[in-house]
């Protein structure tokens, strides 16, 4: 069994701790120095980075939150300045405008071993051939596992997102044998293959790697026995890099993750407290390497335990549980990270007012579908039925190309709506009301 990094990955647990301890200084010193926004915070808890002796130290400290990096819109959060930034992302905000990332060169090359190292966990060599079905764009998925790939030696396939037919077309020519997507991507490509009387059993894939969506351990059974192959769950946060924070092994049980680079405490999501090893909580990450935008304390609004015990594979790293559930009310449609208060700002700048309003999302299909009711105002009422249609049609373009996703919307009598306690509502199995 390949490991990638050998020195990192099985680093005997005191060791480690001694190397976060020294990354954790030097972190702390360069945003101390270099962020305004850590500068004040720190000020303000009279905190100096030369005080920070243990990693225990490390709870004193505030957390950072998706609302610090929006508010710090576009660079305020970078550490370097940005004749230093070889590359720039995004991530999607609570608000209409999407967070801004930076990559130094350093970063680069850190995201592509961090990639690589979860690629060669689930088997990846450098024989294979890797389709990767992400959006090459400003998200952080493709080219994150592009370089990551590549770095193994492996022929990379940058064939992005969409037009199924050509995926499976590709897949057959080419002999793709490592598929990279969402796991409903994947399901997706199972559908379109039965529909086309095509054998997914005469590929040559033989491996997926999914990711940046939640999935169950069903949907690993089913995407495993339709497709043939070896299904392994990688997890990523663009804030904190993107893929290549943590991944399965071959014996797929928990996702390694990459103590030497982040550092992760589970805290109780109301009380902020840390909580004690193995107990679930929101899991909150301090990046250890990152140079142009090191985090401290990043709550993720990801629900998960953290395992110590010893893995069969060798490596030392604790393993995350699967992402078990949000803090907060954010939904991901097909990899895509979507806020009800995106689409509350999107209504508001069409009609001018603020509707009751529920998002459906069906989980039923490959692909989730979702719907919106809006509970009709006076306002929209008095339209013309031809001016309603117009709304309606403005409203699912504009959501399309902010959060980039398609809907449906409709609209409802109020009272309907009068009864949600939340914005949300998921639909994974039964009839839809
Ligand atoms: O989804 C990065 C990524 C791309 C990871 C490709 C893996 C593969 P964001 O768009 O910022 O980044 O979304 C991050 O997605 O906080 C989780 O809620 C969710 N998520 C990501 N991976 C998993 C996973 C990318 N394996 C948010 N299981 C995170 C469950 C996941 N949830």
């Amino acid at each position: 069994m390949k490991i990638w990094d050998p020195l990192h990955e099985c680093m005997p647990r005191e060791d480690l701790e001694q190397l976060q301890l020294e990354r954790l200084q030097a972190t702390l010193n360069r945003v101390y120095k270099n962020v305004v926004h850590y500068r004040k915070l720190f000020n303000e808890i009279s905190f100096v980075p030369e005080d920070f002796q243990s990693l225990g130290d490390l709870k004193k400290l505030p957390f950072t939150s998706p609302t610090d990096l929006q508010e710090n819109y576009p660079y305020g959060m970078f550490a370097v300045p940005l004749r230093e930034v070889v590359r720039l992302h995004s991530a999607p905000g609570r608000s209409i405008k999407p967070i801004v990332l930076g990559y130094t060169k350093n970063d680069i090359r850190t995201w592509a071993n961090l990639v690589a190292r979860f690629m060669v966990a689930a088997g990846v060599e450098r024989d294979d051939l890797v389709q990767i079905a992400f959006l090459y764009g400003l998200q952080t998925g493709a080219f994150g596992i592009h370089y990551g790939a590549e770095a193994i030696g492996a022929s990379v396939i940058p064939m992005s997102t969409g037009n199924t037919e050509k995926q499976v077309t590709i897949m057959q020519d080419y002999r793709s044998t490592v598929l990279v997507c969402t796991p409903s991507y994947a399901l997706r490509i199972a559908d379109f293959m039965e529909e086309h009387n095509l054998n997914p059993h005469g590929l040559a894939l033989r491996l997926g790697l999914f990711g940046g969506e939640p999935w169950t351990e069903e949907r690993r059974k089913e995407i495993e026995e339709r497709l043939g192959i070896v299904a392994t769950d990688n997890y990523g946060v663009s804030e904190i890099i993107g893929p290549g924070i943590a991944g399965e092994c071959v014996y797929k049980s928990g996702l390694h993750l990459f103590e030497d680079a982040f550092y992760p405490e589970i805290i109780d999501p109301h009380s902020g407290e840390v909580l004690p090893p193995g107990h679930v909580g929101e899991l909150v990450i301090t990046t250890l390497v990152k140079e142009a935008i090191p985090l401290i304390r990043y709550r993720t609004g990801d629900l998960t335990r953290l395992d110590y015990s010893p893995c069969s594979c060798g490596r030392t790293l604790v393993r995350m549980e699967k992402p078990r559930g949000r803090t907060d009310d954010m939904i991901i449609v097909k990899g895509v990270n979507v806020f009800p208060s995106q689409i509350e700002q999107i209504i508001f700048h069409l009609t001018g007012e603020q509707p009751l309003f529920q998002i459906l999302v069906d989980h039923r299909s490959s692909l989730d579908q979702v719907e919106i009711k809006i509970g009709v105002t006076e306002k929209i009422f008095a339209l013309e039925l031809l001016e309603q249609t117009r709304l309606l049609e403005s409203l699912r373009r504009r959501i399309r190309s902010v959060i980039g996703i398609n809907t449906t919307i409709r609209l409802v009598e109020p009272a309907t709506l009068t009864n949600v306690e939340s914005k949300v509502k998921h639909i994974w199995s039964g009839p839809v009301d």
